[in-house]
């Protein structure tokens, strides 16, 4: 299959030439530091770098907004809302699509300064939590590449997601001041901003129409990021919105000298944009994250009417015209948002405006667990909100005369279905508001996609069914491949051509030369190239040592229970013991030597997710120093995960954890970016994991555990966990030393109530399939001792992951949800 761009042909665009770039780079150092003599610093030089591209960032963002604008009525833009954009660095991708990197390198090495410090040296921008929002950045690169006339609209936090540090172990969050130096890459646009309003009350005027009466009045501001194509000179743009007062000091409090009273204002709306909220949110934070998914939605959606009215175009139009895409439910406030500005402010009937509210938005759904499913208490929102209240009423009442008409008689599933939840004290249901609004819903990989019409929807896919789709996920080669892996980009450069960086598809062609040892051999170099940078970062931010040779096995996510990183720490100290218990190995062939690295946050306030990382260092500090393994075994946890550690781990990993409880992870991308890396997967039949087998034959795929259904009927029939744990003597060893505090022996009992949990309940079946994991390891470890079978499936691994572009999930997205003209012929004709 093929993902050649829907909308834009595949020319090079001019690159501006790199002596410009090189004289706007010395400008903008003159400008930046003190004493021209000396060799800049990274950060400086990163400045500088960045001041240089950004001319011809702008001129290529003005190109692409006049092109989309001569589109003329036949265009459909897509706007893409979500409260998380996990962007990480931007240089080296401008670097690449203004094919300036050389240029660059060579300046900057007469200064005594390598490009790749100065790489280093830039922040992430990590406006996300995890997942969701890293598929919201990679989203935006394929938009670009695809040249779909698109807006991603997110806030321009000023603290992302907290940075992780480690403090006798255990971890330490610290404020992620991303923005420190300024920031590089967004362009203020002083000419766009939009008033959103809080609170207050709802009147009517003499002809019956109803007019909100905010009582805190908030100014929206926009800064656009820009992300550029690399085969073209499209750009994508990432607008994010920034709250200031408006009026941003109350002079006749400053002149009584009252200062506090004076920057209240500002404070309030300083705070929408303070920090980007962890998905465990605390109560008292609850108001203000409500309030930020308002900020972003009505800024939004204000831009979009003002946009496609400037164009020309009347608002009847507006819903064939432009594409609203709710990014979960967490700007599902729009379609009350829309409605409140095309029927107040734009006095449109109730009707007509709903046609085009259900014509405009769609919704994808990326988690299952009921407990995550956002709902806000109908006094907040009434207090908030009071004219989006009224709305969700009005919507919700129409619904539900329509599912009464379907279904009557049934109350009982009235009840379910309501966007107001009447048992739990009155709340709004944000996920049955983004169902009932949207004419397309999906999840992001089949199994999930299936569950979610039989578990969390059910009731609304039984009454609107051709409502419910599958989109699975991708990450963008871009980034994931050509970028953070340059000795493999070579490589298949070599061995399939070039055409893989627009067209993923073109991995397949890998398949037929798995077989080639001199192949493996090359891929294997290559993955021993980039282990030996993580060993040496490993070394110096750890002090661990550890063997270039050993099998390196990486899980790297979100620290969370339903992930079961407790259960790759459990097979880590059963190894531990059994290395003890029988040095010579398994039938006498001595032990696979592996590193076992571990990363990723835990939300601040989640307590079993911040007992896990500690657990992983405790055990490592204790097997990483036991000289009778001999340096076989390595466990590592490194701090701070994020979008740039992640490039610098995936290259070096040759297996992939995946191993999630099966039915529990909507998709996964990490597992899409380690196979594309040439890593081997071992992971549960779940999410994503599932398509990557069918895509890349399941002999080269290590599948363990229960399945979903599996799951469910031994949850269903009762489960036993103390049983299992009483049945396999090595799993005992294994939780009678964590919970008696072999690992930790300052505290014994610090991991007592985290056993018991196994014990008693183990929500997420870890004992149930402990034994089949361990036995897929040693699998593991037979393949990695036969290097040329080893390299053949990782060579496999690679030419299945063709599928796994964001290009074709954004092509996907484009024909079948967004109904882009021209993109469902472009998709059919490239299947
Ligand atoms: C909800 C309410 C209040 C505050 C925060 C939140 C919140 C924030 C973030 C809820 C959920 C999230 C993040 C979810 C997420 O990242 N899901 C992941 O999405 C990926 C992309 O589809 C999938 O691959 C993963 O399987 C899924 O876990």
């Amino acid at each position: 299959m093929t993902t050649q761009p829907a909308t834009v042909p595949a020319t090079t665009p001019a690159a501006p030439p790199a002596a410009d770039l090189v004289a706007a780079f010395r400008r903008a150092l003159a400008m930046t530091t003190t004493d021209g003599r000396e060799a800049p610093a990274a950060r400086a030089a990163l400045r500088a770098a960045a001041e240089a591209c950004r001319g011809p960032l702008a001129e290529r963002w003005a190109a692409t907004q006049a092109k989309d604008a001569a589109r003329g009525k036949d265009q459909r833009r897509v706007h893409y809302l979500s409260m998380e954009f996990l962007m990480g660095r931007a240089m080296r991708n401008a670097l690449a699509a203004l094919q300036l990197e050389p240029a660059l390198r060579d300046e900057l090495a007469t200064r005594g300064v390598s490009l790749a410090d100065v790489l280093e040296s830039e922040p992430d921008a990590a406006l996300g939590n995890g997942g969701l929002g890293r598929l919201a950045a990679c989203f935006l690169d394929s938009f670009a590449e695809l040249g779909l006339p698109s807006f991603g609209y997110g806030l321009r936090y000023r603290y992302g997601m907290f940075a992780q540090g480690l403090q006798d172990g255990a971890q330490v969050e610290r404020p992620d001041d991303w923005q420190r130096d300024g920031t590089h890459w967004d362009f203020e646009r002083a000419d766009v901003a939009f008033v959103v309003g809080f609170g207050g009350h709802v009147e009517s005027d003499a002809g019956g129409t109803r007019r909100w009466v905010p009582a805190e009045r908030v100014r929206a501001r926009a800064f656009d990021f820009v992300v550029p194509a690399h085969a073209h000179g499209h750009v994508a743009t990432l607008r994010q919105w920034e709250a200031s007062a408006e009026q941003p000091i109350d002079f006749a409090a400053f002149c009584r000298g009252d200062y506090a009273a004076a920057g209240a204002a500002q404070l309030a709306a300083d705070t929408l944009n303070w920090v980007l909220y962890p998905d465990d949110s605390t109560e008292a934070g609850r108001t203000l994250r409500l309030k930020q998914e308002a900020f972003l939605v009505s800024a939004s959606l204000q831009d979009l009417i003002a946009r496609h009215l400037a164009e020309g175009r009347p608002l009847a139009e507006l819903g064939r015209g432009n594409a609203i895409h709710l990014n979960d439910t967490h700007p599902a406030l729009a379609p009350a948002e829309l409605m409140r500005l095309l029927v107040d402010e734009h006095g449109l009937e109730w009707t007509e405006a709903w046609a085009i509210t259900r014509q405009a938005v769609a919704y994808t759904n990326h988690t299952l667990m009921p407990e995550a499913l956002e709902t806000w208490p109908v006094a907040m929102v009434e207090r908030l909100l009071p004219r989006h209240l009224e709305i969700i009423y009005r919507i919700n009442h129409e619904f539900l005369s329509d599912v009464r008409t379907k279904a009557p008689g049934d109350d009982a599933l009235v009840q379910r279905v309501s966007i107001i939840d009447e048992q739990h004290g009155r709340r709004v249901r944000m996920a049955a508001l983004a169902v009932v609004a949207s004419h397309q819903v999906n999840g992001v990989a089949k199994l999930h996609s299936d569950l979610m019409v039989e578990t969390i929807f059910s009731d609304y896919a039984r009454l609107y069914p051709e409502r419910f789709t599958n989109v699975t996920n991708g990450v963008t080669p871009r980034r994931w491949l050509q970028q953070c892996n340059p000795g493999l980009s070579n490589l298949l450069d070599d061995s399939i051509g070039t055409g893989w960086r627009r067209d993923l598809g073109q991995l397949s062609a890998l398949r037929a030369q798995a077989g080639d040892a001199a192949l493996g051999q090359r891929l294997a170099a290559v993955k021993r190239a980039n282990k030996e940078k993580l060993a040496e970062r490993i070394r110096r931010e750890l002090g661990v040592v550890v063997d270039v040779d050993s099998l390196f096995d990486v899980q790297i996510k979100r620290i969370h229970e339903y992930k079961r990183q407790l259960l790759n720490l459990l097979h880590v100290v059963a190894r531990y013991q059994a290395m003890l218990a029988n040095p010579a190995g398994p039938e006498g062939q001595g032990w696979t030597p592996r590193t076992v690295v571990i990363a990723g946050k835990a939300a601040s306030a989640y307590v079993a997710a911040k007992q896990i990382v500690r657990l992983a260092t405790d055990i490592g500090r204790v097997v990483n120093s036991d000289p009778r393994l001999g340096g076989k075994l390595k466990l590592v946890f490194l701090p701070n995960y994020g979008v740039s550690l992640a490039e610098s781990i995936i290259p070096a990993a040759d297996l992939s954890e995946q191993i999630s409880t099966a039915g529990t992870e909507a998709s996964g991308t990490g597992n899409m970016k380690f196979a594309m890396n040439g890593a081997l997967t071992i992971g549960t039949w779940d999410g994503a994991n599932i398509e990557m087998a069918q895509h890349i034959g399941e002999d080269d795929v290590f599948v363990f555990g229960l399945r979903a259904d599996a799951v469910a009927n031994l949850k269903a029939v009762g489960y036993d966990p103390r049983w299992i744990a009483a049945q396999n003597a090595s799993l005992k060893a294994v939780l009678d030393a964590i919970g008696s505090g072999a690992f930790s022996p300052g505290e014994p009992q610090r991991y007592r109530a985290l056993v018991d949990g196994l014990l008693n309940r183990d929500t997420y079946l870890l004992l149930a399939d402990f034994a089949d994991y361990v036995a897929t390891q040693s699998r593991v470890d037979v393949l990695y001792r036969d290097p040329k079978a080893w390299n053949a499936s990782a060579l496999r691994n690679i030419a299945g992951m063709g599928f796994f572009s964001a290009d074709r999930t954004v092509a996907e997205y484009a024909a079948k949800v967004w109904s882009v003209p021209g993109a469902a012929k472009a998709a059919k004709t490239n299947a």
